[in-house]
C-alpha cells in the first residue's frame, strides 16, 4: 500500500495547492521586499511592488535570480533574516573561489527534512527500515538532508557518508540495511563491488535506493535494480533551494513529484525568459515560498526538463518533473561533484600551461572518469620521463584540491590539440546518459 509522510498535502487537489501557493507567495514577496535589499532593488528596477503580487498568476511579473546574483551577493547579501537566526549553512560542491552558500533557520531545516521524509516514504520507507546514507556529509546537502528525513520517518539511520566501499558493504550486510541513499554512480560501484565479493541480489538485504545529485539514465536504473535486487528511485534538488528533496520519485518511477507546497515550478525558455506551457522542454525555475533565511524567488536552475500534471498512480497530485536532460550552462557533474571547466583552466594557467587543453569525461564501469589533457609549452617540452611524471603529479594534486575529485592528467606535445576557428571545444563528454 502506498505510504505518505504528509498525505493531506501530498494528495491535495490542484485548486488547494494553488491556494496554498498564492497565499505563501504573497507573504514571501513581502518578506523579501522588507528584508533583502538586493532583491528589492531588482523588483524596483522592474517596476514591481509587493502589492502587484496577488496570486501565483502574478509570478511572471517578478524578476529572476541566477547563480550570478548569488555570487555577487556572496556571502550574506541575500539573507532574509538576521544572521543570529540562522543555524546552518551548506554549500555547493563546485568551487570557483566564490562558492554558493545557502543559509537555514531551524524552520527551514525542519521543512527541508519533511521533504526528504516524503521522498523516503515514497520509496516505501517506514520506521522499520534501516536507512544507509552514503551521500557525503559536510557542506554537501546530500548527507544532511536524507539524514534528517530518515530521522523524521523514524528509520534506524546509518550516517556512513561516502567512501570506503568495503566497509559500506559490511555495514549494509551486518545491519541488514533496507534503504540505500547515495549518488547513482556510487550505487553502481557498490553493486559492482558486491558482485565481486560474490553477493547476488538475494544476499543483499536492501529493498530500495534513493539516488540523485547527478543525471542518470533509465538503463543505469535497470542495471542497479538488477544487481542489488532493489527498486531505485530518483531524487532531485539543489543547494540554493535547500538540497535533496525538492522533487522525488514515487512507486510509479515515472517522473519526480515537486514539493509544490514549498516550491513553485515554472519552465522558461532560457534565451527569451518567457514562461512556457505545460509539457514544454525548457529551463526549470523555482520560487521557494517557505524559506526564511535564503528566500529564492524565480531562481534559474539551468536544468533543462519538462513538467507534467498527468494523474499519477501513487495518488500524489504534485506536478512531476522529468529527468533533467542537461544544463544550459557549462557545469559538469562528475561523480556527483560540480566541476566547472573554468576551474580546471585556472589550475592549468596557474601552473604555467597555455589554454590548449581538453577535458575528456567518460563513464567506465558506471563510474565517471575525468581526463585533463593539456599541451606542454615548448619550454616545458622534454623527453625526460621523470620530469614529466613530476609535472603530472603536481597538476593532479592541484586539480584535486580545486575540484575535490581526482583527475587523470595527460601531458601532450605542443600543438597536438586541434585548434578551433570558432568556439574552442573544451569538454568532450563521452558519457551516454
Ligand atoms: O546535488 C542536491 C542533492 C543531493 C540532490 C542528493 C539529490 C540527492 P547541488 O550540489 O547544489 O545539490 O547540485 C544541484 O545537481 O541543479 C542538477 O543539475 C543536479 N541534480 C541534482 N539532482 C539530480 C537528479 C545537490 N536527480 C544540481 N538528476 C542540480 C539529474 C540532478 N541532475
Amino acid at each position: 500500500m502506498e505510504q505518505y509522510f504528509q498525505q493531506e498535502i501530498e494528495c491535495a487537489s490542484y485548486e488547494k495547492i494553488r491556494e496554498i501557493q498564492s497565499e505563501k507567495l504573497v507573504k514571501q514577496v513581502k518578506h523579501v521586499w522588507d528584508n533583502v535589499p538586493y532583491y528589492r532593488k531588482k523588483m524596483e528596477d522592474k517596476g514591481v511592488k509587493p502589492e502587484d503580487i496577488k496570486s501565483v498568476d502574478d509570478l511572471h511579473k517578478l524578476p529572476f535570480l541566477s547563480k550570478a546574483d548569488l555570487r555577487e551577493a556572496y556571502p550574506y547579501g541575500l539573507l532574509g533574516v538576521p544572521k543570529d537566526q540562522c543555524v546552518r549553512i551548506h554549500s555547493t560542491s563546485g568551487t570557483t573561489g566564490k562558492r554558493v552558500i545557502a543559509f537555514y533557520t531551524q524552520h527551514d531545516l525542519d521543512l527541508w527534512e519533511d521533504c526528504c521524509a516524503r521522498a523516503i516514504m515514497a520509496a516505501g520507507g517506514t520506521k522499520d527500515d534501516v536507512c544507509h546514507i552514503a551521500y557525503g556529509f559536510g557542506l554537501f546537502t546530500g548527507g544532511a538532508g536524507l539524514n534528517g528525513g530518515s530521522h523524521k520517518v523514524g528509520c534506524l539511520t546509518v550516517p556512513i557518508s561516502s567512501g570506503n566501499t568495503d566497509r559500506q558493504i559490511m555495514f549494509i550486510k551486518d545491519l541488514s540495511a533496507t534503504i540505500l541513499c547515495c549518488t547513482p554512480s556510487y550505487a553502481a560501484y557498490l553493486g559492482e563491488r558486491m558482485q565481486e565479493l560474490g553477493y547476488g541480489p538475494d544476499d543483499i538485504p536492501l529493498k530500495a535506493g534513493i539516488f540523485g545529485a547527478e543525471a542518470w539514465s533509465e538503463e543505469m536504473r535497470q542495471s542497479i535494480q538488477k544487481t542489488m535486487g532493489i527498486k531505485a528511485f530518483d531524487i532531485y534538488g539543489l543547494t540554493e533551494l535547500s538540497g535533496p528533496g525538492v522533487a522525488f520519485e514515487c512507486s510509479a518511477q515515472n517522473g519526480m513529484h515537486i514539493n509544490e507546497d514549498h516550491f513553485i515550478a515554472e519552465i522558461i525558455d532560457p534565451e527569451t525568459e518567457e514562461v512556457l506551457p505545460e509539457g514544454s522542454q525548457g529551463e526549470l525555475v523555482f520560487t521557494a515560498v517557505d524559506k526564511e533565511a535564503f528566500p529564492m524567488i524565480r531562481y534559474r536552475t539551468r536544468d533543462i526538463c519538462t513538467l507534467t500534471r498527468e494523474k499519477c498512480s501513487c495518488g500524489r497530485t504534485h506536478v512531476r518533473m522529468g529527468k533533467p536532460m542537461g544544463r544550459s550552462d557549462d557545469m559538469l557533474i562528475i561523480r556527483g561533484v560540480n566541476v566547472f571547466p573554468s576551474e580546471i583552466e585556472t589550475v592549468l594557467l596557474n601552473n604555467g600551461y597555455g589554454a590548449n587543453y581538453q577535458i575528456v569525461v567518460d563513464r567506465v564501469n558506471n563510474t565517471d572518469t575525468l581526463d585533463v589533457q593539456v599541451e606542454m609549452t615548448p619550454e616545458m617540452f622534454t623527453d625526460n620521463v621523470g620530469e614529466i611524471e613530476e609535472r603530472q603529479k603536481k597538476l593532479m594534486g592541484d586539480l584535486k584540491s580545486m575540484l575535490g575529485i581526482k583527475a587523470k592528467v595527460s601531458l601532450l606535445a605542443p600543438k597536438s590539440i586541434t585548434r578551433s576557428e570558432g568556439k574552442a571545444v573544451r569538454v568532450i563528454d563521452k558519457r551516454k546518459i
